[in-house]
């Protein structure tokens, strides 16, 4: 018999890549969307369109993460084996804008489903994946960061899910639920959300190169990621509910640059040589013709920031034989040349005097 998935979070970037993968071996995939009064499907469109992807082997449902009683009710209908829990409120800047709601959807999501879970007796059925986080790390008390290294959450997202955290561990324990955290550092991909600072950087710099846009605002420049592609990083989650014991793991590439490192080096894919003048919120990114390309605005920056993250995901690779595979440089080239191609798109509908989608 094919085993049966459900994923929350499946109109976002992992959930999306998730589903490919899973129906790719042969699951049937339960994915939970919420409501909302535009589409939100595109990521996962092509997987219902084309019959030779899925084979009437994906199915939605409405529901919502500080609902428990949709929840709930669609883990009884569908008897998951296993369940991945993708879905949260997951921009760190926005959490501090409505902390409340995302202690709600990303802290009490993960208890609801593990309590459905146990309320309808699946404990030795389902297993469970919480998408926890390096934003744990925060204040790093250790570079790199591993398994062992203690948490310093630095924002309402972060604390948020390290109660989800916790309350994976805990139901392992209490009640020997196959439950585990994949610790994952920062991972991207051309369907990354466009506001995070990776898409917002290729986006932003592509439609600069076609004359969509003159400038591109960005806050701190000098915080340090440890950048992997998303596609890489769902084989991961998978990998992690096919052990015979349940742990916690943390992925990671083991490399580091600097959102200026980005910028400078999607920028030069684009064939803009930035120099860097001035510093704080004056600095400024210059190409090659003495254009104004990057400037800085102060509402980007976050009341406490996570200044630098650093994964050491020995762990994963001894213990799972996972190892990224994408590098920093063609994770970057992947981005910009995706991000081209829709700024051509935009520009040639703008060419035809219509308005461009999302400009
Ligand atoms: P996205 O923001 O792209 O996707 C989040 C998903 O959660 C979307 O499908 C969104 O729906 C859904 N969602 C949000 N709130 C609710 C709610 N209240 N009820 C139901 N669904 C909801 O995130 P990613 O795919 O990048 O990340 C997946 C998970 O991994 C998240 O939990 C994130 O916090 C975590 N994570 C991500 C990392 C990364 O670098 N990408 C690193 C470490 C952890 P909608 O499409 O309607 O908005
Ligand atoms: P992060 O990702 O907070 O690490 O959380 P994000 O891309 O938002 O920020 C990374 C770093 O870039 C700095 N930055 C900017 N960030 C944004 N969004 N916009 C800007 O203009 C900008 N300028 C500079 C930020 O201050 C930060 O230091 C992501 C999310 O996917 C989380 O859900 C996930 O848990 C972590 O990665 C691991």
């Amino acid at each position: 018999m094919n085993k049966v998935a459900l994923i929350t979070g499946i109109t976002g970037q992992d959930g999306a890549y998730l589903a490919e993968l899973l129906l790719a071996k042969g699951y049937t995939v339960h994915g939970i969307k919420r409501r909302t009064s535009l589409f939100n499907t595109d990521r996962i469109d092509h997987l219902f369109q084309d019959p030779h992807i899925s084979d009437g082997r994906f199915i939605l449902h409405h529901g919502d993460m500080t609902d428990s009683s949709s929840l709930t009710h669609i883990i009884q209908k569908v008897q998951p084996d296993e369940i991945y829990n993708l879905a949260a409120q997951s921009h760190v800047a926005v959490s501090f804008e409505e902390p409340e709601y995302t202690a709600n959807s990303d802290a009490l999501g993960a208890l609801r489903l593990l309590e459905a879970i146990r309320i309808l007796g699946l404990e030795r059925k389902t297993r469970f994946y919480q998408a926890s986080t390096s934003e744990l790390y925060g204040l790093v008390q250790e570079i790199p960061q591993r398994e062992t290294t203690p948490f310093y959450p630095r924002s309402p997202y972060a604390v948020a899910k390290l109660y989800a955290y916790w309350i994976t561990v805990n139901y392992r324990e209490a009640y020997g639920i196959y439950a585990c955290n994949g610790i994952l550092f920062n991972h991207e991909s051309p369907i990354r959300g466009e506001t995070f600072v990776t898409r917002k950087i290729t986006r932003g710099l592509a439609r600069i190169k076609l004359g969509l846009q003159d400038k591109l605002y960005l806050g701190n420049l000098d915080a340090k990621r440890d950048w992997g592609h998303a596609r890489d990083y769902v084989e991961m989650q998978w990998l992690m509910l096919q052990q015979a014991q349940p742990e916690d793991f943390v992925i990671a590439t083991g490399t580091q640059y600097s959102v200026r490192e980005f910028v400078t080096l999607a920028a030069a894919e684009l064939g803009m040589q930035l120099s860097w003048h001035g510093d704080g919120v004056a600095e400024q990114g210059i190409d090659q013709n003495g254009r104004q390309v990057i400037a800085i605005d102060p509402r980007y920056f976050r009341p406490t920031e996570v200044e630098t993250l650093l994964g050491d995901a020995t762990k994963a690779r001894e213990k799972l034989g996972w190892q990224a595979k994408t590098s920093f440089a063609e994770l970057v080239k992947e981005m910009v040349s995706a991000d081209l191609k829709a700024a051509e798109f935009d520009l040639k509908v703008l060419a035809h005097g219509h308005r461009a989608q999302r400009s």
